[in-house]
């Protein structure tokens, strides 16, 4: 019986001896920032603790109030959201890391939103879309394949940290594509089309990775 205190004896002497073996091995060590770092800096990287403002220059003055983004191609309902439209959504909320293909990473940036997979159940794609190309106030473009949007640490974001999204990192309401070089992830967004052909965006078709992932430093095309 678990209550007698013998066994009760046993079992802690187990859990000691072991915890005391652990402990010799130095196991669930996250090792020195050398060690963590090579496992969550992708090659070619460094550590920023600031975030820089990187874009073509222009930063649109898009008022929460103003904004609206259209989504539609291949998809079976297409819509057009407005800022009370993106409140209404399910909110969501994700940490992930930023990996910029000049070279900076910023860990942990608090994202809120509604999810990439939210607004996938909204418009569902038609079984022909492969590809998503996001267009933006400034006239930015950027494209992924369909399946790297849908991902569970993609987000619309309107806030950062707990506070709107800043006017220079794309506010009001932003692409968060964590996976992939932060090219990919669209400020000011405006619209979001779903095609059955690949569409290079702006960096990409100026010699920058078509995917640009940056595990496999897919910098460059
Ligand atoms: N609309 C728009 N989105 C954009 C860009 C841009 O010029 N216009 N630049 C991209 C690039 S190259 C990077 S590195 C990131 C920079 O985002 P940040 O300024 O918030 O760091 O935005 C991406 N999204
Ligand atoms: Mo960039």
């Amino acid at each position: 019986m678990a209550d007698d205190p013998d066994t009760t004896g046993q079992l802690k002497q187990k859990l000691i001896d072991t915890k005391e073996k652990w402990a010799r091995e130095g196991r669930l060590l996250t090792g020195g920032t050398e060690w963590r770092q090579r496992r969550r800096l992708p090659p070619g990287q460094r550590e920023v603790k600031n975030w820089p403002v990187l874009d073509l220059g222009v930063h649109p003055n898009v008022p929460a109030k103003e904004w609206e983004m259209k989504v539609g191609g291949l998809v079976e309902r297409p819509v057009t959201w407005r800022w009370d439209d993106l409140k209404a959504q399910p909110q969501f909320s994700h940490v992930s890391d930023i990996h910029c293909v000049t070279a900076w990473s910023r860990y942990d940036n608090r994202w809120d939103g509604v999810s990439g997979r939210q607004l996938l159940s909204v418009v569902r794609p038609k079984r022909e879309a492969r590809f998503i190309v996001f267009k933006s106030y400034d006239g930015y473009s950027t494209n992924v394949p369909l399946e790297h949007f849908d991902d569970d640490d993609v987000l619309l974001a309107h806030s950062w940290e707990g506070q709107p999204l800043s006017r220079d990192h794309g506010g009001p309401v932003r692409v968060v594509i964590p996976k992939l070089y932060f090219w990919k992830s669209a400020k000011w967004v405006r619209h979001i089309w779903f095609t059955d052909k690949d569409a290079p965006g702006f960096w990409e078709v100026r010699g920058y990775h078509n995917l640009g992932d940056p595990w496999k430093e897919q910098r460059y095309g």
